[in-house]
């Protein structure tokens, strides 16, 4: 028994060291590092990237993810479906070296019967309130926090109930109409 219990602590050992050489080889910051932290439940998570040509992108694509189309080597991120209920977990981040004044990402989704684009022209003007609209708070389902380049949000949030195509947005002025948009489809 014994003898076992040292094989085992020296196969952790061996362990805890690749593990943590995989982890120096993904450089700093980057969302696959941080998500080690947060993918040891079976919570369903997301990992979404935020970038300079105002794209929702994704490294793979996978079930439950709506893609259009490749980017470089990743797929431009257009829907999310979800079942009614089910807890989600969205890893957003951005990936820019320009100013955070220059080049932020949230990404906000909005209720059934929020009008997105009123959501979004309101927000504009909410800088102080990492552009989010006041008057909308009450309609958000969840949003991350706007985010500068190299800076990630993790949101975990149940999915509502009611069946239906769930807006959401990049609040930052100008990325909704440059296509910073999508829509969580629950059904
Ligand atoms: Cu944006």
């Amino acid at each position: 028994m014994e003898y076992i219990m040292q094989r085992l602590s020296v196969y952790s050992i061996l362990i805890v060291f690749m593990v943590s050489m995989v982890a120096c080889g993904n450089g700093e910051g980057t969302p696959a590092e941080e998500s080690e932290a947060v993918a040891d439940d079976d919570v369903r998570t997301i990992e979404i990237i935020g970038t300079d040509d105002m794209r929702f992108v994704v490294a793979e694509e996978a079930d439950g993810l709506v893609t259009a189309g490749q980017v470089g080597d990743e797929y431009e991120l257009t829907q999310i479906q979800a079942s009614p209920g089910e807890r989600l977990r969205i890893i957003l981040h951005t990936r820019s070296e320009l100013p955070a004044t220059a080049m932020s990402h949230n990404l906000a989704i909005v209720d059934l019967d929020a009008d997105v684009d009123q959501f979004v022209r309101e927000s504009a003007t909410a800088a102080d309130n990492e552009y989010i609209a006041p008057a909308f708070e009450d309609q958000i389902i969840a949003t991350t926090a706007m985010l500068g380049g190299g800076e990630s949000d993790t949101i975990e949030f149940d999915v509502p109930e009611e069946q239906g195509e769930y807006e959401y947005a990049c609040t930052f002025p100008g990325h909704f109409a440059a296509g910073m948009r999508g829509q969580l489809v629950v059904e």
